[in-house]
């Protein structure tokens, strides 16, 4: 059996900013993103939505996200930025650096280990650990509210992945035999945010998460597929814009930038992306 998390001592590691300065927890809920939206008209920036066990997570295009009850963080935090559209998804980059930087600070052992794959995987080993959904509410073209949903795999055993995830995901426990404390992970991933947010809605770019998905990044210097659409073609990645935009030469030889949200990436031949 799990130790349920304990909200008061997540409470105790984390600083006096805004973003987890209310939590919400519950035992089962259908998706931690599902309750951000519900909760956006009435909760402040920053409210943190958390649970053991997720009975519809989801991942990006509906596909699904397996949530199994005390061995993962499943959380979302709401937030009210002032920001134009377009800037959105890259809290999703900002979600990343965050998530690589408190797990490196809580476990030395896993410096130069966590890849970003962009726009919103995060790797360690040859699969997937962790994985964002950011989600925004608009009203006319103002951002009333974004949702940015983490799912980390902390504890799950091989056996809490179906034979087919088994093979593309993997867990903190399984890559390093350690298990972990989720409440000092959940605690080290909202402090790290609130730097890191704040440093974003300052600049105009990503900030200092942009050097921190750039150093950790699976994808640049390689050889990738894009998948739009059904069409597939092959490029390589220069490098990690400003904006989080992935800058890349097609075979053909243009040079062009891919927006987060609008393409799919498949590195090298091995499917790193997983299929819906
Ligand atoms: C993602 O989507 O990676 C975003 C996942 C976000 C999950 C969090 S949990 C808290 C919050 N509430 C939610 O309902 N969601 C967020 P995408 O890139 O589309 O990847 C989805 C794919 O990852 C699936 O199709 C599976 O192949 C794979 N997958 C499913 N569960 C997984 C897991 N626990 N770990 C690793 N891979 C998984």
């Amino acid at each position: 059996m799990n130790p349920k998390l304990s909200v008061e001592k997540i409470e105790k590691t984390i600083g006096t900013g805004r973003i987890g300065k209310k939590i919400i927890y519950f035992d089962t809920i259908d998706s931690t993103n599902n309750e951000g939206k519900r909760a956006a008209p009435c909760e402040p920036e920053g409210t943190v939505i958390l649970c053991e066990r997720q009975t519809a997570g989801r991942g990006r295009l509906g596909r699904e996200w397996i949530s199994p009850e005390g061995k993962g963080i499943w959380m979302s935090i709401l937030l009210k930025p002032n920001l134009p559209t377009p800037r959105v998804p890259q809290l999703t980059i900002v979600a990343a650096a965050a998530i690589c930087l408190a797990l490196e600070r809580i476990d030395p052992l896993l410096q130069g280990k966590l890849q970003v794959k962009w726009p919103n995987d995060i790797l360690l080993g040859q699969g997937k650990i962790s994985g964002i959904l950011t989600e925004m509410q608009i009203s006319g073209d103002k951002v009333q509210s974004v949702v940015v949903g983490i799912g980390l795999n902390v504890n799950l055993k091989e056996a809490d992945f179906s034979e087919e995830l088994k093979m593309k995901a993997t867990s903190l426990f399984r890559e390093t035999g350690r298990t972990y404390d989720r409440e000092i992970l959940i605690g080290g991933i909202l402090n790290s945010f609130e730097s890191l947010y704040k440093n974003f809605l300052q600049k105009e770019n990503l900030g200092e998460s942009l050097a921190i998905c750039r150093n950790r990044s699976a994808v640049i210097g390689k050889q990738v597929f894009l998948l739009d659409k059904g069409v597939q073609q092959e490029a390589e990645v220069l490098e990690l814009g400003p904006q989080g935009e992935l800058i890349v030469k097609l075979a053909g030889g243009d040079i062009t930038s891919i927006v987060s949200g609008e393409v799919s990436l498949r590195v090298g031949h091995q499917l790193v992306e997983p299929k819906g």
